[in-house]
């Protein structure tokens, strides 16, 4: 219901809300209409009337103007006609110039040639160590932790971003890496436990620095939980290792590493029960069959991504998962140890959603025999590790430009997922600048391969400046099989225990080896000082670690020859960024290269300028025309680096 009085008391308070709202606008058009811009509900919207009435009042905003008859004389009169057309003929004309110059400026415009979409660990170069063998801080002549950190500053200085540190977790015995007891904790002589560790790494992580770890899961100790509660009841826990049940062994697998090669492989224990041990009695194999048991390495790796950890180094990765069931082939490289894979890199993806933040995985591999090309890569959908190592320890002595070529051809790839981790050498393997003898120009070629072809660059400690194998007696060779003279201390100096250690001997020297004789000499130090010759293979890293960050190198296209026995030569090239040519000579005379003759493998442009020259540095910068009438001169060990002109769009 409504009320009348209320209805009224409405229209009145209507009309003075209309009339206080009312603005006027008289035109003094011929129809004397006047124009009013009404509020006419309080504000909420606005109405427009006119009125018919000329005369103004208060309140009322009034204007002059022509009227309409003096409008039309005027626009009928040919000036301000011609004048309307040309203004309309002119408008459009700028209209369709600013159209055509934003089409050229569009279409002219050079584009930025495309760039690679590369991962930290692609771009960064990796420094192994042996902590028991870089620095002691604590003179008990047992590298440790506190003596890497020390040392971060040295890495830094060198251009490198990453460390991978071998075997750290907790063994049965010292210096040994097979018998893991936990994969949580750390060796005592280490001197830090998983919070010191991480509180480390979350310091790096602030830095852009990264920690990598090696992930063993091949085997463990027999004082690992795992196979104590195996030997607890085999029957209940058995399926944690490679066992089966029965009389006698499954079949006649041998032991193909390690101290008991070729001993059969399965071992009896307890009785009735036999566990297989690729590497050696003393080491069962897990078996990775077993989803508790991956979900367990799951977790591991869970558990140091989370402290910080940046990538894992698979150790034995072709060595796995086994498939008894074929007895001639089925101890390594199985279907099995790919699917694995897949899983294990699922982990490091889950951990890798932040950009510098990745999380990788790779492995070592021994030879490119076996079926390598299953370990790495994305084809399919199959995601498996991001890097293999083809370790380049084929680089010796007698190494030549042809054998070369053949051997680095077999490593490239043409799937861009199957990304190469370069490395020349580790603890397993005489060290590069031994193993090149008395051809010690080889080492600067040695550098040149691994820094400069197409992948990620591993650099065992101490390899920088040549580092020597170290010397182990032959006594106590006889009585310490796993004595490694290559991992020996670094030597960082000419002082007592290469400036290593200030304590006196350990077990850790007795077993790798006191430095070699020449550590005077062959150390740190002197090769920064440049005391035995004008660059040192130290200066030589150093440099080429930097010409590595050129794009050519990040990501190029390669081409890898020997155009001779003596000179090897790399062609790298990214779209539109300079391409760089690299030229080695292997040989033991000067050599001279005709560059135009060759073009199939260092291309056809004519003019060049000295990226690198390792016995000349003062040739760096120059440039170097018309390579059809002069050659490029190389003395016996030298590499030369080319940069030529990017391709113009
Ligand atoms: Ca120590
Ligand atoms: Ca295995």
């Amino acid at each position: 219901m409504t009320n009348p009085e209320n209805d009224g008391a409405g229209d009145l308070e209507q009309s003075k809300l209309d009339d206080s709202k009312t603005t006027t606008v008289d035109l003094e058009n011929p129809d004397d209409s006047k124009a009013q811009l009404i509020n006419a509900n309080g504000g909420a919207g606005t109405d427009v009337r006119f009125e018919g009435t000329a005369a103004s009042s208060d309140g009322e905003v009034s204007f002059n103007g022509l009227g309409k008859e003096e409008v039309m004389r005027y626009a009928d009169e040919p000036f301000w006609k011609r004048l309307r057309i040309i203004l309309l003929v002119l408008f459009w004309i700028g209209w369709l110039a600013m159209l055509v110059t934003a089409i050229i400026i569009i279409a002219m415009a050079p584009r930025c040639p495309p760039r690679a979409d590369l991962k930290w660990y692609q771009t960064e170069t990796v420094y192994q160590v042996m902590p028991e063998s870089f620095k002691d801080s604590n003179d008990d002549c047992i590298g440790d932790i506190p003596g890497l950190e020390d040392k971060m500053s040295y890495l830094e200085d060198l251009g490198v971003n990453a460390v991978w540190l071998s075997n750290i977790w907790k063994n049965q015995y010292n210096f040994t890496e097979l018998a893991i007891t936990n994969h949580r904790e750390i060796r005592e002589y280490l001197l830090a436990n998983p919070q010191k560790l991480e509180d480390w790494m979350k310091r790096l992580q602030k830095e852009g620095k990264k920690v990598i770890l090696d992930l063993n899961i091949n085997q463990v100790s027999k004082r690992h939980e795992w196979y104590t509660l195996y030997l607890r009841d085999p029957e209940k826990n058995g399926d944690y290792f490679v066992m089966r049940r029965g009389s006698a062994a499954p079949n006649n697998w041998k032991i193909e590493i390690g101290d008991d090669v070729g001993k059969p492989a399965w071992v009896e224990e307890p009785v009735g029960y036999w566990t297989y041990r690729a590497f050696g009695h003393r080491y069962p194999d897990v078996n990775l069959n077993n989803t508790e048991v991956v979900q367990e390495v799951k977790d591991i790796m869970s558990f140091w991504f989370s402290a910080g950890v940046s990538g894992f180094h698979i150790k034995d990765v072709e060595w796995l998962v086994e498939d008894t069931s074929d007895e001639a082939h089925g101890q390594k490289h199985t279907a099995a140890t790919g699917r694995l894979l897949e899983e294990l890199r699922a982990v490091a993806d889950s951990f890798s959603q932040k950009p510098g933040r990745e999380r990788f995985l790779f492995s070592t591999v021994y030879d490119n025999s076996g079926d390598i090309a299953s370990l790495w890569g994305e084809k399919g959908g199959k995601r498996r590790l991001h890097m293999v190592m083809p370790l380049m320890d084929f680089f010796k002595e007698d190494t030549n430009a042809k054998n070369m070529a053949e051997k680095v051809n077999g490593y490239l790839s043409d799937d861009a997922g199957q990304w190469l981790a370069l490395g020349l050498g580790n603890q397993y393997v005489s060290r590069i600048a031994s193993r090149v003898g008395r051809q010690k120009h080889k080492l600067i070629p040695a550098q040149a391969l691994q820094m400069l072809l197409p992948g990620t660059p591993f650099n065992f400690y101490g390899d920088e400046f040549g580092q020597l194998d170290g010397i182990v007696e032959e006594k106590q060779m006889a009585d310490l099989p796993q004595a490694h003279p290559w991992n020996s201390p670094m030597q960082w100096t000419a002082g007592d225990n290469s400036g290593f250690c200030e304590g006196t001997n350990s077990q850790w020297l007795k077993e790798h080896g006191a430095p070699a004789a020449t550590y005077k000499t062959n150390n740190l130090k002197n090769s920064q000082g440049h005391f035995d010759s004008a660059v040192s293979s130290y200066d030589v890293f150093k440099s080429l670690l930097a010409l590595r960050r050129r794009e050519s190198f990040q990501w190029g296209k390669t081409k890898v020859c020997a155009i001779s026995d003596d000179i090897f030569t790399i062609h790298r090239a990214a779209e539109r960024f300079p391409p760089f040519v690299v030229l080695m000579n292997l040989g033991s005379t000067e050599q001279h290269v005709d560059l135009a003759s060759n073009t199939q493998c260092v291309g056809s442009k004519t003019e060049a300028t000295v990226a690198f020259h390792s016995s000349m540095p003062s040739q760096v910068g120059e440039t170097i025309s018309d390579f059809h009438k002069q050659s490029v001169i190389l003395q016996k060990g030298d590499v030369v680096v080319l940069e030529f002109p990017a391709d113009q769009p």
